[in-house]
């Protein structure tokens, strides 16, 4: 009896430490796209790594006016994704190397970019 106590205990806290370490992430960030007097702005515009971290960004699309959708991109580790007026998506990347990286929306030059700094 008390060895079952034990190793339910054990497994208790083995699935536990599972499921604190499945949804890592280093950084996490919450970015909004919003317009001012007629500009679009993913903000805050700089999101700020260390190499080797993972980045958890959290997208909401807070646009009142049109078009509906707008892109969210860092083209160079692969992120572009576009997110609905009114609709929040969540992007996951390693910032696996130092730089200063656009970032934009791939949708419209127009709309302001920004930058992710991958420090070492
Ligand atoms: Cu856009």
């Amino acid at each position: 009896m008390r060895h079952l106590a034990f190793a339910l205990l054990a497994l208790g806290l083995l699935s536990g430490r599972a499921l604190a370490e499945a949804p890592a992430a280093d950084i996490t960030q919450t970015l909004v796209s919003v317009e001012i007097d007629g500009a679009k702005f993913w903000l805050p515009g700089t999101v700020v790594a260390k190499k080797g971290q993972t980045v958890r960004l959290t997208l909401m699309n807070k646009i009142p006016s049109e078009p509906s959708q707008h892109g969210f991109s860092i083209a160079a580790f692969g992120v572009a994704e576009v997110i609905n007026r009114g609709e929040t998506k969540t992007v996951t990347f390693k910032a696996d190397r130092t730089g200063i990286f656009p970032i934009n929306c791939q949708l419209h030059p127009a709309h302001v970019g920004g930058q992710l700094v991958v420090l070492p």
